[in-house]
């Protein structure tokens, strides 16, 4: 029998194989600066790294989209880059530039990193999933996260943000011994890092695989199929338990294939993807989160709730989560997603 505290939990139980209509709903990105009370809490800490590692302001972001929409689940407050953080590469956020590290460009660079993840590094992370645990309502689940290895060995790479990642992918042609040697630390690192995240008191982690769709099909196959799956695999040994969302961004036609190499509870879909296809070509046992366009929220109107209407009646009858296709932006006007929430509530 389920526990009870399991079946408050709307997410959980379509994680765990049982269709609900209306789908469960929570906003890639609900923490932010769409949120007058995050612009304020934000300019409480001087850095973006100090605010995600300041545990009362963390768990405080964390737990405002809650509060004032009632989502069915809450992220925790940090960021993928806290990864490569705790492997000792420097990194920073410039305002309006957003990240900055020192890039990884041969062997020497990579030998100046630590061997392993420093999760001494990371424990104010689970200081603040702590505090969130206890403030959370019993209905609402508490999702934790990394990045995937491919997306996160992006911006090491990269040292910056990229539109093509092409610095990474080179490297990967150039010295693909190097590129899988920085691969596998970060799959060890993560297994660790949301190992410690669920002992902390997540009950689901996703992993962000935001760069998935730069890749020609054998290389997204080396490097985000086989390590995304050596994570789940890690996982699923250590907490049999704990349920995992894959969202491995602009991954088309390979998401199929993705979902059944992976073993995935779920599969976070782009807005790219159509949705009546993606409930065709994926197996019906992993669920399908998603996939509004972040634009169509921005719009707001007749735009909004047509998209809206699509996606509920494409993944009718499928075990789905009511999600974005990508991270919420700063621009979305608050009534909007009001407007969304009452839509999706409505089943219709
Ligand atoms: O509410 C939540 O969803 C939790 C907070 C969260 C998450 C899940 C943040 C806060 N970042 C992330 C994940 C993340 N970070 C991803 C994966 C998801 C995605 O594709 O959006 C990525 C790629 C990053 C890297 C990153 N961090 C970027 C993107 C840069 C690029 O290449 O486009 C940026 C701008 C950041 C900083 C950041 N992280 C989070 C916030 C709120 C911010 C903005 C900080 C600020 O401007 O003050």
């Amino acid at each position: 029998m389920a526990e009870p505290h399991l079946a408050e939990k709307k997410i959980l139980r379509v994680l765990s194989g049982e269709t609900i209509s209306p789908p469960p709903i929570w906003l890639m990105r609900q923490a932010g600066r769409y949120l007058p009370e995050y612009r304020e809490l934000r300019a409480k800490a001087s850095s973006f790294l100090e605010f995600c590692y300041t545990p009362e302001l963390a768990a405080e972001a964390t737990l405002q989209p809650i509060r004032r929409f009632g989502f069915d689940a809450a992220i925790i407050f940090s960021d993928i880059l806290v990864v490569p953080d705790a492997f000792g590469q420097k990194v920073w956020f410039e305002s309006g530039a957003g990240p900055r590290l020192t890039p990884i460009a041969d062997a020497a660079d990579l030998t100046r990193l630590r061997a392993t993840i420093d999760l001494n590094r990371l424990a104010p992370v689970f200081d603040a999933i702590g505090r969130v645990k206890r403030d959370l309502p019993k209905e609402t689940a508490l999702i934790g996260f990394c990045g995937a290895p491919f997306t996160v060995a992006a911006y090491m790479v990269a040292g910056e943000s990229s539109s093509d990642q092409a610095p990474a992918r080179l490297l990967a042609y150039r010295d693909p011994g190097l590129f899988q040697e920085l691969i596998d630390r970060l799959v060890l690192g993560s297994i660790d890092y949301l190992a410690r995240q669920i002992e902390a008191g997540v009950e689901i982690v996703q992993i962000f695989d935001s760069w998935a769709g730069m890749l020609p099909e054998e290389q997204f196959a080396r490097w985000c199929v086989a390590p995304v799956r050596a994570i789940i695999e890690a996982m699923r040994e250590r907490h049999a338990d704990v349920k995992i969302i894959a969202f491995p961004r602009r991954a088309g036609l390979a998401l199929p294939e993705f979902a059944a190499s992976t073993g995935a509870d779920a599969l976070g879909l782009d807005a790219a993807v159509d949705p009546f296809a993606a409930a065709k070509l994926i197996a019906p046992a992993t669920a399908l989160q998603g996939n509004l366009d972040p634009l169509a929220l921005v719009a707001g109107g007749d735009a909004l709730r047509e998209a809206t209407a699509r996606i509920l009646s494409a993944f009718a009858g499928r075990l789905h989560i009511f999600n974005l296709g990508h991270g919420i932006l700063p621009e979305t006007p608050i009534a909007h997603v009001e407007a969304l929430l009452a839509q999706v509530r409505s089943g219709c």
